[in-house]
């Protein structure tokens, strides 16, 4: 009895030392609240591969920038301290030109216009992340972006001097040319910022001024519809090629599937967050003819600075774009 007892009890541990040898868990950082609709995609991807590869590849997401904060991810994905990870690509613009191609001003500002853009853009930013050593996966936008304010907003020239909370390159320069004072902050910290005055306006979605309740400091929303940020779903290149071919098609699979259903659900919800941020108490509305006249100016500034230190490269993106279109 007692040599069954221990032929069974070594048979079990074999078994379990079979099964962790080969089944693999990865962490995954993302930068923005557990509640986002990015994060629940990525939780809805990281519980699809799980299923899908019989539980060989566990992805365990960690929300809020609690693991690697926003603006370390990529890093952390480059020099392998973590194998996945999401990040708004547009915030390392200042590391490469092409990473801001979705900030530029006026240049997509509908959903259909930013999966055009993404079409247009996709080859030459898969090759940059891959010289990076890294691989993409899936990309999904944040809804359209517009201006929160704690007062009227009639044109630029009322945003003198307000503390601006920016989240990239692009962000920053809109601050300064509408003669505001640019502070980058990540969305995590952003109702923190608020609540201390360290920032009183700021340009971003419906998604995260619900995310961040800045009903609580704000009161107006202007739905300038710049642009549509996107966020990116990225591998580790050597994590990667560390999975066996058919895990790596079965990843594949999932992450297209989170990529249409990421862009389903940004569109489908973006009229949704700017109704509670009426319904607390928030005035919406679009820019008026003054506001709308000066973002436009300063958008032109931005795109030839853009296309001036892309090259070629964002040149050439921009023109796939308007011909696909
Ligand atoms: N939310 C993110 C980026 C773009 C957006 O809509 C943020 O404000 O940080």
């Amino acid at each position: 009895m007692r040599v069954l007892k221990t032929a069974v009890a070594v048979a079990a541990g074999a078994l379990i030392a079979a099964g962790s040898a080969a089944a693999e868990t990865w962490d995954m950082p993302m930068a923005y609240a557990d509640g986002n609709f990015h994060t629940q995609n990525g939780k809805a991807f990281a519980e699809a591969v799980k299923v899908a590869t019989g539980g060989e590849l566990e992805i365990v997401v960690h929300a809020s920038g609690s693991l690697f904060k926003g603006n370390e991810i990529k890093r952390a994905l480059q020099t392998g301290q973590a194998p996945i990870g999401e990040r708004l690509l547009s915030a390392h613009q200042n590391e490469n030109i092409l990473f801001g191609f979705d900030a530029v001003p006026f240049l997509a500002t509908s959903f259909e216009a930013s999966q055009t853009l993404w079409e247009a853009a996709r080859p030459a930013l898969e090759a940059l992340l891959e010289e990076q050593g890294l691989v993409l996966l899936y990309s999904v936008p944040w809804p359209p972006q517009g201006i929160y304010a704690k007062k009227d907003l009639n044109s630029a020239a009322d945003m003198e001097g307000l503390k601006f909370r920016a989240y990239n390159t692009a962000t920053s320069r809109l601050a300064e040319l509408s003669g505001a004072v640019p502070v980058q902050i990540e969305a995590a910290e952003l109702s923190q910022a608020l609540a201390t005055g360290v920032a009183e306006s700021f340009i971003s979605s419906g998604s995260t001024g619900y995310d961040r309740k800045v009903w609580e400091q704000l009161s107006h929303f202007y739905d300038v519809q710049a642009w549509l940020p996107r966020n990116y779903v990225m591998v580790n290149k050597d994590a990667w090629e560390g999975l066996d071919e058919s895990t790596q098609n079965i990843v594949r699979g999932v992450a297209m599937m989170a990529e249409a259903a990421g862009t389903a659900k940004s569109e489908q919800l973006s009229g949704w967050y700017l109704s509670q941020l009426a319904a607390n108490g928030m005035s919406v509305q679009p820019p008026g003819d003054q506001l709308r006249a000066d973002f436009e100016e300063i958008g032109a500034t931005m795109t030839a600075e853009w296309l001036e230190q892309a090259g070629d490269e964002g040149q050439s993106i921009i023109d796939k774009f308007r011909s696909m279109q």
